[in-house]
């Protein structure tokens, strides 16, 4: 069977040449983060970089590997105005004067990365927004919502390595090849059931979340004799992409709701490059993504680091979770 190159499709799809460009610099990027996490272990890379975050997170060596990868691959693309990196304080301005046209990159150069040790699956997530005019340099310039994204994706450092995107028509999986090295169209038109029996939360934030979460959970835990009337399978890998991976592939619905633990930061998932992409996936695939009382994509950015509360899935699903938000 032959399948198709991620060129071969991105052309097929008629996108832009700049865009194109772009995503393939991404993609470089995360093969070769793919490939510092494979020799991980051999570098003495899997351990903490002694260093933080600006979100105050221990970094680990890897995170820090995997967002100068990120910077090498995809900060040289000469339609690039600024990078805003999960592992970098300020933006990262690529262009003195953007103009429209120029595209502003969100990303998590490694998600997941507390899954290192263990050797579970990880992942790069990235979020594209296009200038539609010439900008000033200044922060409140990429504070952009995330229905202006015109690209979104993730690369999963699995069994396999995976690269997962949207332009805006559909949802395509692709996996990278490792005797030729190419992204080859393995899942095309990832769609997301309406309706699941499968839910993904940290269970041990119970005692922290509102009323409305706890609600969901109970009575999705009463099982068939429950308000539910189903009986619910729970899985949660703390590792966002392999959660969503899963949610693209089979169903299912995601939670990392805002709660008396992380509320005084907004919730834990950040909204530029993670909520948003993942939001952007998730639609296009059919489902839904929520904070619990609106759309994620709706949310007018305050800030490049900012958090929110995540909610997304199979649409039917999310729909019950905003109702029991309402109630
Ligand atoms: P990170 O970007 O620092 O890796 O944090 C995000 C990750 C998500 O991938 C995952 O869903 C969540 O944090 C897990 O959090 P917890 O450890 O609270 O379960
Ligand atoms: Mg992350």
């Amino acid at each position: 069977m032959t399948q198709m190159t991620l060129r071969q499709h991105l052309m097929a799809q008629a996108t832009d040449t700049d865009l194109m460009i772009l995503i393939e610099d991404i993609a470089t990027a995360c093969r070769m983060i793919s490939d510092e996490v494979r020799h991980g272990a051999f570098a003495g890379n899997l351990g903490g970089a002694g260093t933080q975050n600006v979100q105050g997170e221990a970094q680990k060596a890897l995170d820090v590997i995997s967002d100068q990868i990120f910077q090498a691959q995809v900060g040289g693309n000469p339609r690039l105005a600024a990078l805003v990196s999960e592992e970098v304080d300020e933006v990262n301005w690529r262009k003195e004067a953007p103009q429209a046209g120029d595209f502003v990159v969100y990303y998590d150069p490694l998600d997941g990365s507390s899954n290192l040790d263990v050797n579970l699956s990880v992942g790069t997530i990235f979020s594209i927004v296009r200038l539609g005019q010439a900008i000033e340099t200044t922060d409140s310039a990429v504070q952009i919502k995330g229905t202006e994204q015109i690209a979104a994706g993730y690369a999963i450092y699995g069994p396999s390595t995976g690269l997962v995107i949207t332009t805006g028509q559909g949802v395509d999986g692709f996996t990278h090849h490792p005797g030729n090295g190419a992204f080859l169209l393995t899942q095309p038109a990832m769609s997301i059931p309406a309706e699941t029996q499968e839910f993904a939360i940290n269970a041990s934030r119970y005692d922290l979340w509102d009323a409305p979460v706890r609600r969901y959970v109970d009575d999705c835990l009463r099982g068939a004799d429950g308000p539910r009337g189903k009986k619910f399978n729970m899985r949660w890998c703390a590792s966002m992409v392999a959660d969503v991976h899963r949610i693209l592939t089979r169903g299912g619905v995601f939670l990392y709701p805002k709660d008396s633990g992380n509320a005084g930061q907004g919730g834990k998932l950040r909204l530029m490059y993670e909520a948003n992409p993942m939001g952007m996936l998730v639609e296009a695939a059919g489902g839904a993504s929520s904070t619990g009382t609106g759309r994620i994509l709706d949310v007018a950015p305050t800030g490049h680091h900012q958090r929110v509360s995540v909610i997304l899935g199979s649409k039917d699903e999310v729909a019950v979770i905003e109702e029991y938000h309402l109630k």
